[in-house]
């Protein structure tokens, strides 16, 4: 049996496109299927993978593997030729560090600015909070130390393309989304992850769902 990922809205689930790049990225087959978040029938289906009811879930033949950082290390073991995680060990120990963070911080950020592919690009109606910008800070300060010191050799965080990007390309669109203003190091980051193959395709698929959330789309 294949892999198989269940994932939320490619438009809106910021959380389900880290595996999915990780997979796509490096050609590795797999099975999927979207689940809209916001229709209520929705939860069952979801608790029907995952007791915790969340999405981007793993099935992998026995096993269930649910949350995004979860996924990408249990892809990091099982596809070890794909070098998900940086080898040299102290680019590798700032990998993990910045992609926890990511995974446990920017609150702010990330109910300010919801992931939207969707939306135009413009700055948010309601402006930048402190907080948000603490946080767009925070964001660019590890964009810089990760290139400075490991990205020579390639255009992403490490140089060649990593679990941490996965980790960290969702908010590379709410960053470009919402119009932030970045220097010339964390905004050619961010186009990096805009290029890549991967990322266009889950964009085209976004873009082409028919749901909506108002909330999201009137910020
Ligand atoms: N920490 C989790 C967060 C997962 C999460 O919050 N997923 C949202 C979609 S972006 C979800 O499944 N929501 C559905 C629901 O709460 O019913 C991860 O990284 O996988």
């Amino acid at each position: 049996m294949g892999l198989k990922l269940v994932l939320g809205n490619k438009n809106y689930s910021s959380w389900s496109m880290r595996p999915w790049l990780a997979l796509a990225e490096h050609d590795i087959g797999f099975e999927e299927e979207v689940i809209n978040i916001y229709d209520p029938a929705s939860k069952a289906r979801i608790l029907r993978y995952s007791p915790a009811g969340k999405m981007p879930i793993l099935l992998d033949g026995e096993s269930t593997i649910w949350d995004s950082l979860a996924i990408l290390e249990t892809f990091a073991d099982k596809f070890p030729q794909l070098d998900l995680w940086p080898k040299d060990p102290a680019a590798r120990a700032l990998a993990r560090s910045i992609s926890a963070e990511m995974h446990s911080s920017f609150v702010p950020l990330r109910k300010a600015l919801p992931m939207n592919l969707k939306r135009n690009i413009a700055p948010p109606k309601a402006g930048f909070a402190e907080d948000v910008q603490a946080d767009i800070r925070r964001l660019c300060d590890i964009f810089r130390d990760a290139r400075t010191r490991f990205g020579a050799r390639g255009d992403f965080l490490f140089g060649a393309f990593s679990a941490a990007d996965c980790m960290f390309a969702p908010v590379a669109t709410r960053l470009r989304t919402y119009a932030v203003r970045l220097d010339a190091p964390c905004e050619d980051y961010v186009e990096a992850i805009h290029s890549l193959s991967s990322f266009k395709r889950w964009k085209d698929a976004g873009l082409k769902e028919p749901w909506a959330v108002a909330e999201y789309d009137t910020l």
